[in-house]
């Protein structure tokens, strides 16, 4: 991949003399989703998949942006120092934007760049393919302007590109889990108040599979800012009586004792799952730990059917997906990961009934969808870096 970074650069922008190289992965999360701007708790790790660019400080205003995923792709340039959000501009928004974050807190980018990207996380799967690119640009902009920042400052400012600059909601798990990752560790984040602790993913005999359904359903931005919204509104409720800043304050019972306080069903359920989706995160965590691999498998299950039921971001193929894989002798646990609506599922599979799983997935899945779902072996990685 990174020679043809190189060859690309060489094409868009002459030479690549001076250009420094940059990594950013990819993350899955294990269990904790629609936790994190509910002041819950997650359980993500970076992967080896990700996206590398190559940037070179240019000596006058222009910032220059290609992406080489794209066949014949077309350079995209902005000038220093007024951005602003621009349709046109696709992809590079989420670039724009962390420049844009840099500028609003002060840091002193006085000149532009040219950058090429290439990347193998596959789009809209719910792997952070756009978390990745924020953290990449930060990662960047921290070398080549020399500025003091530190990684969970950078994993801030994506956020704020995502959600000031290209009006997506998202909470700061992808963020961080791409800026902190730490190899053969998934990080147990608390997203009220970000402190957090690795916990190495040691599977004894299983491994993390990702299947992609290949599905990716329209208007997910919007669909994922309305749950926010809802469980903003439950929480809201609760406060009436309740002293908390998040959902992630309460435990089961507290919430099923004030749960009537939330008169609107729809965000009592997206209520619901938030509480018990962080309580199931903390007792997976403290599974792990104890090498009770059935139980976070459980556990894995249970936030499945939760995100299908209470917090409806599933859809009927990824469903599907996560029944097929119940019904496999082996199959330790299997859930949806992300975002949801559509993207990916992650389950833990022991090792000699992977290659039956895989059979089994894909033909089922094509039988039952009429799609070709996709399975990756998701190897844990480090976090975004510049590379020498
Ligand atoms: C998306 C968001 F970007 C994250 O912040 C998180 O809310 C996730 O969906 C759901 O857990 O990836």
């Amino acid at each position: 991949m990174k020679d043809r970074l190189y060859e690309g650069f060489r094409k868009y922008y002459g030479d690549s003399n001076g250009a420094e190289l940059f990594f950013s992965p990819g993350r899955v999360n294990l269990i904790g989703e629609h936790t994190d701007y509910n002041g819950g708790h997650v359980f993500p790790c970076a992967l080896t998949m990700g996206t590398y660019a190559l940037v070179r400080k240019r000596g006058d205003n222009k910032m220059n942006f290609v992406s080489l995923n794209f066949n014949n792709a077309e350079v995209t340039t902005v000038e220093l120092p007024e951005l602003s959000y621009q349709k046109k501009n696709g992809w590079a928004n989420y670039l724009i934007g962390v420049v844009w974050a840099f500028l609003g807190k002060g840091y002193k980018i006085d000149k532009g760049f040219d950058l090429a990207m290439l990347g193998n996380i596959p789009s809209g799967a719910g792997l952070s393919s756009s978390a990745s690119i924020e953290v990449l640009m930060g990662t960047a902009l921290k070398y080549l302007y020399d500025i003091d920042i530190d990684m969970v400052e950078i994993a801030k400012i994506g956020q704020t590109s995502e959600n000031q600059f290209n009006g997506m909601n998202c909470g700061i798990m992808d963020q961080f889990a791409v800026a902190m990752g730490k190899k053969d560790n998934a990080i147990f984040l608390d997203t009220a108040d970000l402190s957090y602790e690795y916990a190495p993913v040691k599977l004894k005999d299983a491994k993390v599979l990702i299947t992609n359904s290949h599905v990716k359903h329209s208007l997910v931005d919007s669909a994922y800012n309305d749950r926010r919204n809802e469980s903003t509104a439950a929480l809201k409720a609760l406060q009436t009586k309740l002293n908390i800043s998040g959902l992630g304050d309460l435990t089961e019972e507290e919430f099923e004792e004030n749960q009537y306080l939330i008169t609107d069903e729809v965000q009592r359920k997206r209520a619901k799952h938030a509480v018990y989706e962080n309580q199931r995160t903390i007792k997976a965590v403290n599974a792990l730990k104890n090498n009770d691999i059935e139980t976070f498998g459980k556990l894995m299950n249970a936030s499945h059917i939760s995100l299908r039921d209470d917090y409806e971001v599933s859809c009927p193929e990824v469903d599907k997906l996560v029944e097929i894989a119940w019904n496999i002798p082996g199959v330790i646990g299997s859930r949806i990961t992300g975002g949801g609506f559509g993207g990916c599922t992650v389950s833990i599979v022991k090792n000699d009934a992977i290659e039956n799983f895989r059979k089994e997935v894909i033909s089922k899945y094509k039988e039952a969808t009429g799609i070709d779902a996709e399975i990756y072996e998701a190897e844990i990685g480090d976090g975004a870096g510049r590379i020498q």
